[in-house]
């Protein structure tokens, strides 16, 4: 385990703490942010969350949720919170471009700076860096913190669930990037009242009937697939956009029933926007879509779960995925 003497000095008599995620916050980054500030708030510390951009309507249940403040709702009051904070904490993020217009003020900020991450190649930045890629999820990584602070009995209920909603989102309910850990951890944040089976049902049957539609038409009508290269692919259009409507999260686990194919390891949803052409990659295995999306489309994240994007025709995008697939792909 890491030092961890000079964060206990400073979590050792109140601070004003920030703790911030990344845009378009999946389960992880709210799920990280709101357990890790439940346990500081609990230190006696003046805890805020700042996110850069809104949460999906699904996590809406989580508690704590409502006291979000979100930069892209009100600018002045986010970046002013970060000016005065003492500490900031970076939560399920490597770098300072994946919190965009926030970044500058963290960059010029004095505070004391914890970073807590999964993701490959962390920047630098912080003074204290608790980053492990084999980590399910940064709820794992901050419970496991926790843990080293002597600090779990500090968590209350809703800590726990919020802690565990991250490690549910960032594995697929225990499909991927688990490891010993991540089942300790949920065994121990189910021993302080998880009710996981709420939880998943919460989160994962919360389809709208019109998202529903809106799957069933990726797959019946847009949906390619190529065995040979074990790969399928969804790419939907600006007129898929109108005529379903579709709204911030509404296309969020599309690219994942791809995968439920036998014999198919990587999967990509391509979707047209109004500017910009945007990739969701998944895979198996071996096969990096990070890889994939860093050396191709401008992208990065996981190993199995990457996202990236390109400023070209759809066609052109989809053309381009597939004539890369042969290299990645044996
Ligand atoms: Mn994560």
């Amino acid at each position: 385990m890491i030092d961890l003497s000079e964060i206990k000095q400073k979590l050792s008599f109140p601070q004003d703490v920030v703790i911030l995620s990344h845009r378009n916050p999946d389960g992880d980054a709210i799920g990280s942010s709101l357990g890790f500030a439940g346990f500081l708030r609990k230190m006696g510390h003046n805890v805020k969350v700042v996110l850069p951009s809104d949460y999906p309507l699904i996590f809406s249940f989580m508690k704590g949720i409502d006291d979000i403040i979100i930069f892209d709702h009100d600018r002045a009051k986010a970046l002013d919170i970060i000016k005065q904070a003492t500490v900031i904490a970076c939560l399920d993020f490597n770098g300072l471009d994946r919190i965009d217009k926030i970044g500058p003020t963290v960059e010029e900020s004095t505070a004391y700076k914890i970073l807590i991450d999964h993701h490959l190649d962390p920047e630098p930045f912080a003074d204290f860096i608790y980053s492990k890629t084999s980590a399910s999820s940064t709820c794992e990584l901050v419970f496991t913190l926790i843990e080293e602070m002597n600090g779990v009995n500090k968590l209350d209920l809703y800590d726990a669930e919020n802690l565990f909603v991250g490690i549910l989102t960032d594995t697929g309910t225990f499909k991927y990037s688990t490891n010993e850990d991540t089942y300790r951890v949920a065994s121990e944040l189910k021993k302080r009242g998880v009710d996981d089976y709420y939880l998943n049902d919460a989160i994962y049957n919360s389809y709208t009937e019109k998202q529903l539609k809106l799957l069933g038409h990726c797959l019946a009508n847009r949906m390619e697939v190529i065995p040979e290269h074990k790969a399928a692919i969804i790419a939907i259009t600006k007129q898929d956009f109108q005529d379903f409507t579709i709204e911030r999260g509404d296309t969020e686990s599309v690219v994942n029933y791809m995968l439920m194919i036998k014999g198919i390891e990587v999967a990509a949803f391509i979707r047209e926007q109004p500017t910009i052409v945007k990739l969701s990659l998944r895979s198996k295995g071996d096969i990096s879509v990070q890889e994939i999306a860093r050396n191709h489309f401008n992208g990065g994240g996981h190993k199995n779960a990457s996202g990236g994007s390109a400023y070209a025709k759809l066609e052109d995008v989809v053309t381009r995925f597939k004539s890369i697939l042969p290299k990645y792909i044996k």
